[in-house]
């Protein structure tokens, strides 16, 4: 139990309309068709505005608007032009920082420490970093004849909802194409906000087009046929259905899916900073994260040790109000979402795993889930082989490094993986040996606009970030 600091970010500091149309062609217009959803906030359950619900109409007319910006304005327009409008979005999102990571916090359940201090920073970088690229691009710059591809319909997840607008807008507009956006259906508010900065930049109109709604609303971006380029993140299920759906058309396809990463604990690392590692790695963002090191892989002779300080180092997460800044662990972001890890961590009861949590008081209101362990994991557990995508670590141990090896990639994903030696041979031997798109040496979770981020297996393919990320939105 802690004593909560007075929320310092207050909610005050952001404007919250009651309700939010689409945004096609550089204005906010209502669909075509009426009908709408309601955003709450998952820490109180209040509704925070009533979001429309495109339709496949609503999406023929913002693919019609990017189809004329890409041929009348954005396609023909230099590197160096677009650049500017580029450089201008990143300001405005630095400068309007606060407002906007107070809005995540509220629509997303996550705390405003992260929000002010990793989602903003990024979101801004990706910005910036890729204005960089734009004019690089034209000519000689880039060197092999780059050309954009067109329209990108780009589908999105909740979990870092600004900054997977990111990943995906600024790289697909440095390149030269425009783009169709559906936010995920639980966490909308911060795009609609994107798009009045597009506004404020005098982004022409239909460069971006933001279509909410739920999953037929971005099956309906993926399948269109106006639509160059398709770039998705989200569950791996519906990963595969886009998949299905894209296949034949020629559209160029980037999928980044689920994960269940290995952070692998070997007995020579120092201690203190892996302990500090397991926690960011499973506890940042309440576990939502698709790289998320969620089995811990121990070397058992450490074992205890390592137990005995995670739990120590447990007992002073802060779980509660995301406003407040002294907050480690924030709200679940939907009660889907909830009773998606209640029901595996139900399973791992019923299949002998023992689980643990620090004593933390649980707000009567909202969606919350107290940082967990289990220890007692098998390998054929469904907590040791599904993702979670919550506070929840699954513990194991090894022997010899072979064994973690062979244990770390004993799944269908291949994200991330995590690797806590001081050995610098073992740490370029395990990082050719793990089957995994991102392996982090003595950290986890680390993210960079300059670095490509993506997956092998079934948890995707395609980069984003870095100059393999622009692969993605450009022809040679
Ligand atoms: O994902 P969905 P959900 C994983 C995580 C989580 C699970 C389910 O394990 O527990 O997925 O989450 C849109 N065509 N990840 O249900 O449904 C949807 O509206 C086109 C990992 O939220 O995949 C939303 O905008 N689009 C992940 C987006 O897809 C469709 C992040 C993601 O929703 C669609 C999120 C369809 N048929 C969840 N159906 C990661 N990789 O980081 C839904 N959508």
């Amino acid at each position: 139990m802690f004593e909560y600091a007075p929320a310092p970010e207050s909610r005050a500091i952001v404007d919250i309309k009651p309700s939010y149309g689409l945004f096609i062609d550089g204005k906010f217009v209502d669909p075509i068709e009426s009908g709408g959803f309601k955003s709450i906030n998952p820490a109180t359950e209040e509704t925070l505005a009533e979001i429309a619900a495109g339709t496949s109409a609503d999406v023929d007319a913002a693919v019609a608007a990017a189809r004329r910006a890409y041929d009348k304005v954005w396609g023909p327009m230099s590197g160096s032009e677009r650049a500017k409008y580029l450089y201008r979005i990143a300001r405005l999102i630095a400068e309007r920082s606060r407002e906007l990571a107070v809005l995540e916090s509220i629509d997303n359940g996550k705390p405003i420490k992260e929000t002010r201090d990793v989602d903003l920073p990024l979101v801004s970088a990706h910005f910036f970093y890729h204005a960089g690229w734009a004019d690089k691009l034209d000519h000689a710059g880039y060197g092999d004849s780059p050309r954009p591809l067109g329209v990108a319909g780009q589908v999105i997840p909740w979990n870092f909802p600004l900054l997977m607008l990111a990943w995906k807008v600024a790289p697909a507009l440095a390149c030269g194409n425009t783009v169709v956006l559906k936010p995920a259906e639980t966490t909308p508010l911060t795009a609609l906000v994107f798009a009045e900065i597009c506004q404020q930049a005098e982004l022409p109109p239909g460069v971006v087009n933001i279509v909410t709604g739920a999953g037929d609303t971005g099956a309906a971006v993926v399948s269109h046929p106006g639509v160059n380029k398709v770039a998705f993140t989200g569950s791996t299920a519906v990963g595969r259905n886009i998949a299905k759906a894209v296949a034949g058309t020629g559209k160029k396809l980037t999928l980044e899916l689920g994960g269940k990463a290995a952070n692998i604990v070997f007995a020579d690392a120092a201690l203190d900073q892996a302990v500090e590692g397991i926690v960011n790695g499973i506890f940042f963002n309440q576990g939502h994260v698709c790289c998320a090191g969620s089995r811990l892989l121990v070397q058992e002779s450490i074992a205890d040790e390592v137990l005995e300080r995670l739990k120590r180092r447990m007992t002073t997460l802060r779980l509660g109000d995301p406003l407040d800044k002294n907050t480690d662990i924030g709200a679940i972001n939907s009660a889907e979402q909830l009773s998606r890890i209640r029901e595996l961590t139900a399973a791992g009861d019923a299949e002998g795993a023992q689980p643990w949590s620090p004593d933390c008081q649980i707000p009567d209101t909202g969606f919350w889930f107290a940082p967990t362990i289990f220890t007692g994991v098998q390998q054929a557990h469904r907590i040791a082989r599904e993702e979670i995508f919550g506070p929840v670590l699954s513990i194991l141990t090894f022997r010899t490094p072979d064994e973690a090896i062979t244990k770390a990639n004993n799944t269908p994903y291949g994200l991330s993986a995590g690797v806590w030696t001081e050995k610098g041979s073992r740490i370029l031997w395990a990082a050719q040996q793990l089957k995994a798109g991102v392996v982090w040496a003595n950290t986890f979770n680390k993210f960079d606009a300059t670095s490509p981020f993506g997956g092998l297996k079934e948890s995707g393919y395609g980069r984003e970030g870095g100059r393999h990320g622009l692969e993605a939105y450009l022809d040679v």
